[in-house]
């Protein structure tokens, strides 16, 4: 069914390219910044094979996975600046060029994926319009798992978490290690096992997927499922390098990142409790946080969510508004 399906895209665009003479083969190189075995670096390998199958080839994307191409905070000026026409990053990196790219990162906002799928449908106006001025248009985007705590020993409350080398991914966590205490330092996620095992950090906080991927049983015991928000990944597009293309192969773009989209939540659903298993199928505890935890976590948030609406301006309100 689904062949048949393709085959019928792929026609129909052949006849279209063939009606208006216009069929040239285009070879996208698209940098990404997580492993291989990352499960939207699989979703996106996926989008690939479905634009080149919609397209006959006249849209070819080559991957450059795990920071190879560009390092995870140079994607997204790379496809600004077209020397790359799409790219893949997480979206709250670009926090410091606008609060209100940053919303899905809030500690305690959206923290399961029926508040994570309302929070994009607030977000994704607002962050449409912003990259637009940069040139830039969304494809699709897909969540993490909710993000938990990983530490060697086990943590009651936020007093345990004093002092603790602790690793992050963006500026909005590491006012939540700092708040809480903690000793952040700003390490990718391929870097992750490496930054552990010479102590540089001892403490984290991420998606279970993350954890087992970096299989964090050999440098931590305890997982505590704190989800503590449902972070995003965004693939973009340069506007500039999609126009070049022809409007038969557009579509395929735009279908296949719809397809990609639904696919990658879904995905990401599956992943948390294959995920979790992993971990403690490989020995660590994993922990139901105490009511203490939690509320000191909580306490942290809510202070964050003040900071950022005050930030983010009417922008932050409008997403506020239509996620409320
Ligand atoms: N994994 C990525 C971002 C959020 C997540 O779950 C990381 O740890 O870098």
């Amino acid at each position: 069914m689904k062949t048949l399906k393709m085959l019928a895209a792929g026609a129909a665009f052949a006849a279209t390219a063939a009606l208006t003479g216009t069929a040239t083969a285009d070879s996208w190189d698209m940098p990404t910044p997580y492993p291989d075995k990352t499960f939207h670096t699989v979703n996106i390998a996926e989008f690939a094979k479905d634009v080149e199958a919609a397209t006959n080839g006249a849209l070819t994307i080559k991957l450059h996975t795990a920071g190879s191409l560009y390092k995870h905070p140079e994607i997204s000026k790379a496809v600004r600046g077209g020397q790359v026409p799409a790219g893949e990053f997480f979206l709250s990196l670009l926090t410091n060029e606008h609060a209100a790219f940053g919303a899905d990162s809030q500690p305690f906002l959206a923290t399961n994926y029926d508040d994570a799928k309302k929070l994009w449908a607030a977000q994704k106006p607002v962050v449409t319009k912003l990259l637009d001025k940069q040139g830039l248009m969304p494809l699709f985007s897909v969540p993490w798992p909710p993000q938990g705590l990983y530490t060697k020993s086990e943590i009651k409350t936020v007093d345990d978490l004093k002092g603790l080398k602790f690793r992050t991914y963006n500026a909005t966590l590491e006012k939540f290690a700092n708040l809480a205490g903690a000793a952040p330092t700003q390490v990718e996620a391929p870097d992750i096992a490496q930054a552990f095992t010479t102590g540089r950090v001892e403490a984290m906080i991420t998606s279970p997927s993350t954890g087992a991927n970096s299989k964090a049983w050999e440098f931590v015991s305890y997982y505590t499922d704190i989800q503590a928000w449902v972070p995003k990944n965004i693939v973009v597009v340069n506007k500039r390098a999609f126009r070049k293309l022809d409007k038969a192969v557009q579509d395929a773009v735009l279908a296949a990142a719809e397809k990609a989209e639904a696919r990658g939540w879904e995905m990401s659903m599956a992943e948390t409790a294959a995920k979790v298993k992993i971990l403690k199928d490989n020995g660590m505890t994993v922990v139901t946080p105490s009511a203490e935890l939690m509320d000191g976590l909580k306490k942290i948030g809510a202070t964050m969510l003040e900071d950022w609406s005050k930030a983010a301006g009417s922008e932050g309100e409008e997403i506020m508004k239509a996620y409320k």
